[in-house]
């Protein structure tokens, strides 16, 4: 865990943001978990790297072996449950959201995750710029399905308009959702305070957003286990695990609005 220094000195600072945008990546879905992007995948997976498999190509030359990848991440989602990072981010908005006007919007949580788990644990203002492994499409038509709707009794998963269905996730050298990326740039312009949480801040556009938000004027800070692209340049690192310093940084700025000091407890 960080120094209580470090902690308290950035809930002094949530305490008084007008604007907050987090960003999270997939360590922060690793304590309830799922494998992070560059750590080793398990068993069947180990041999295969994500950032072959996240492609249209990978797609096109092998629609049975990607979709069954996707399935078995989304098996994996869908038998774990949210950690107290995810419960702790869900808490930060309501309280922000509680406490403070909508306009600047209060708190924007940005995900590169598809796994949905900031959803399960509360978090309503969640912006998926990496789409979803829970919506599916056909790939002739574009019609989108829930998962909850999508047999896989084959694979790949033939649509009803001869084409296949695929995830409705954003595979590299994919555009992003433009309303994805409109809603960030949006609440990026207007922060006073931005987090980059268990990323390791290798994937663009996402890795280029706390710059976006550092041009804002916004103070910067970075929670990973590890260090990052970004550590050189944030203006705090809080090294160690998100479902640890989470819970104790959010309680931390909860203390500070109710007019006690940080470390009364
Ligand atoms: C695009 C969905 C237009 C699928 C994913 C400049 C500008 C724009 C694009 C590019 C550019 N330069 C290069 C590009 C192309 C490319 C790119 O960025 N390539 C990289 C490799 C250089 N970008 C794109 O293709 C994007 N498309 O911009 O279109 C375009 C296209 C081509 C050229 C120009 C423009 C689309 C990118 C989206 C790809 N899809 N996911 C799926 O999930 O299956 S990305 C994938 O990587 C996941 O979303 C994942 O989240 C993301 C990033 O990885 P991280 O989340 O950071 O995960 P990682 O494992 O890397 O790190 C985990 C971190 O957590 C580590 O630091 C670890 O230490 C830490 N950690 C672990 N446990 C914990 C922890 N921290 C705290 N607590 C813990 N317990």
């Amino acid at each position: 865990m960080p120094g209580e220094a470090s902690i308290d000195r950035v809930a002094r600072w949530l305490a008084e943001a007008r604007s907050v945008v987090v960003l999270t990546g997939a360590g922060v879905s690793a304590e309830s978990g799922l494998t992070t992007f560059r750590d080793p995948e398990e068993g069947l997976w180990s041999k295969y790297d994500p950032m072959d498999l996240a492609t249209i190509e990978a797609f096109e030359r092998d629609p049975e072996l990607v979709t069954r990848w996707y399935h078995w991440r989304f098996t994996k989602a869908r038998d774990v449950r949210p950690n107290p990072g995810h419960d702790a981010l869900a808490l930060l908005e309501r309280t922000l959201c509680a406490r403070m006007p909508d306009n600047p919007p209060p708190f924007t949580l940005i995900t590169q995750n598809i796994d949905g788990l900031h959803q399960r644990a509360g978090s309503r203002r969640v912006v998926e710029i990496h789409g979803s492994i829970h919506r599916w499409r056909c790939t002739c038509t574009g019609y989108e399905k829930p998962l909850s709707e999508i047999r896989f009794d084959r694979f790949p998963v033939p649509s009803e308009h001869g084409g296949f269905m695929r995830p409705c996730v954003v595979w590299f050298g994919e555009m992003l959702p433009q309303e994805a990326l409109e809603a960030s740039f949006e609440a990026l312009a207007r922060c006073d305070l931005f987090f980059s949480i268990g990323t390791s801040a290798t994937v663009y556009p996402a890795a280029g957003f706390i710059e976006v938000a550092r041009a804002a004027g916004a103070r910067t800070v970075e929670i990973n286990k590890d260090p990052t692209a970004n550590s050189p340049s944030v203006d705090v690192t809080l090294k160690g695990r998100s479902g640890a310093i989470l819970p104790d940084l959010v309680h931390q700025m909860d203390q500070l609005a109710r007019g006690g000091d940080a470390r009364d407890t």
